[in-house]
């Protein structure tokens, strides 16, 4: 598959079936493990999705409409240190209602960082999604950051905490674009499988 194009289509801070209801890839990940530079590489795109280095307060689920064909959903990260109780069931109540609506989901990438042994929440939103039953592929970000001699090292722990196995993790850098084109043929496969075979 190519990104042709892709564009913003809107922010939501309460989940709502965009119109039309297209076949949708979500990324989830903790706040800074690299989903809106995952999202600007994919569409080779600098600021479609806005970036920082310091992890955002908002917490709304960003659309993207790529190909003219399908949304890519940048949903707000978790795990960020300075918010309170209040804010945590807000994101999961937000999280609980995404996933339950969005019958058009067809993949969800959960990104963990590849230099760090998958968190607590990490953990917990694996299972989250294990739990939902939703196809998922775990991408390990920020490829880059090490060797490649060294990966399967630091792909054990996350393995170990997420139960997958090291071929079922994608390594990826939006530095490099190492794991672009393996990705985008994942995300193929997702939009053109058909439901319950595979
Ligand atoms: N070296 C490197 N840095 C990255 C990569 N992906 C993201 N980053 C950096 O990590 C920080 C957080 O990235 P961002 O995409 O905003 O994370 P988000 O909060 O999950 O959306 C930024 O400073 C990025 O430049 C990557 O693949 N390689
Ligand atoms: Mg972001």
């Amino acid at each position: 598959m190519e990104i042709k194009s892709a564009e913003f289509v809107t922010s939501m801070s309460v989940y709502q079936t965009p119109e039309p209801a297209l076949p949708q890839i979500a990324v989830a990940g903790k706040s800074n493990v690299g989903k809106s530079s995952l999202i600007n590489s994919l569409c080779r795109r600098k600021a479609l999705a806005k970036t920082s280095a310091t992890p955002g307060k908002t917490r709304l689920i960003n659309l993207f409409l790529l190909n003219s064909a399908f949304h890519l959903v940048d949903l707000p990260g978790y795990g960020f240190a300075r918010v309170d109780k209040k804010e945590k069931l807000r994101w999961g109540d937000m999280m609980e209602k995404y996933f339950r609506e969005t019958e058009q989901l067809k993949l969800t990438l959960h990104l963990v960082d590849i230099r760090h042994e998958p968190t607590q929440d990490d953990v917990q939103m694996n299972a989250f999604l294990r739990a939902t039953g939703q196809p998922f592929l775990v991408v390990a970000t920020k490829a880059d950051k090490i060797s490649r001699g060294a990966r399967m090292k630091q792909l054990a722990p996350i393995c170990r905490a997420l139960q997958v196995q090291p071929w079922q993790v994608l390594c990826y850098s939006s530095e490099n674009g190492d794991g672009r084109e393996q990705l985008l043929e994942a995300m193929e496969k997702a939009l053109t499988d058909q439901g319950e075979e595979s």
